[in-house]
């Protein structure tokens, strides 16, 4: 069965690809004309709108993954906002290190809702993750994407881009989140 992988981020992509990989699935890429705009308060609202209208667009299932980094001392910010808080990666961590600055609560959690529709456009299902960590004072690493190289793993001891790709898919928000889903991937059709 073909299941079209809705994002235009490609860090996210290649994340979902792997988390993905020989469970049977026809993996497709989202044509790139195709773009949602995200218009929901939440992350849930945003993933399903992603998943319904690439599925009814495409005609095939499809699976979205909307998701971002809330930090405490921010009151959850940039949260939903956060791909759109600067204009790219770089800027995001330098805003973010800036509204930081001086700020000695550094606690955040990154989030990811992930949501499958059918080729209908309903959504068949609905997960979540939640990975928690502290932003550094100054980026780490060169791995990854987005806030990876300020996202500190106290658990680790390393930043999201100084550790594996294989480590990152095992603790992240987006591997909590497919723990939850591909146990039920089975249960929405044979592959
Ligand atoms: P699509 O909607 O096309 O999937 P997007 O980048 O717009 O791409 P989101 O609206 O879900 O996706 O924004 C998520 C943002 O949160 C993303 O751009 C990163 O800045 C950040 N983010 C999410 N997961 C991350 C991760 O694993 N590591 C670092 N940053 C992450």
């Amino acid at each position: 069965t073909v299941l079209v992988v809705a994002t235009g981020n490609p860090g996210k992509l290649k994340e979902m690809q792997a988390h993905l990989a020989d469970l049977g699935w026809e993996l497709r890429l989202k044509p790139p004309e195709l773009e949602v705009e995200e218009t929901g308060a939440t992350f849930a609202e945003n993933a399903c709108l992603k998943a319904s209208q690439v599925a009814l667009a495409t005609g095939e299932w499809a699976i979205a993954d909307d998701s971002g980094l809330e930090v405490e001392a921010l009151g959850g910010a940039p949260g939903v906002f956060s791909a759109r808080y600067a204009e790219n990666d770089a800027a995001c961590i330098a805003r973010l290190l800036k509204e930081l600055d001086g700020e000695l609560n550094r606690a955040a959690r990154f989030v990811c809702t992930m949501a499958i529709a059918r080729p209908n456009g309903a959504i068949a299902l609905q997960v979540q993750g939640f990975c928690p960590g502290e932003i550094l004072r100054a980026p780490e690493g060169i791995g990854g994407f987005g806030y990876d190289p300020v996202f500190y793993s106290p658990d680790h001891q390393q930043t999201f881009a100084e550790m594996s790709a294989e480590l990152k898919r095992s603790i992240s928000h987006r591997g909590i989140a497919f723990e939850q889903l591909i146990p039920l991937l089975p249960t929405l059709a044979t592959p």
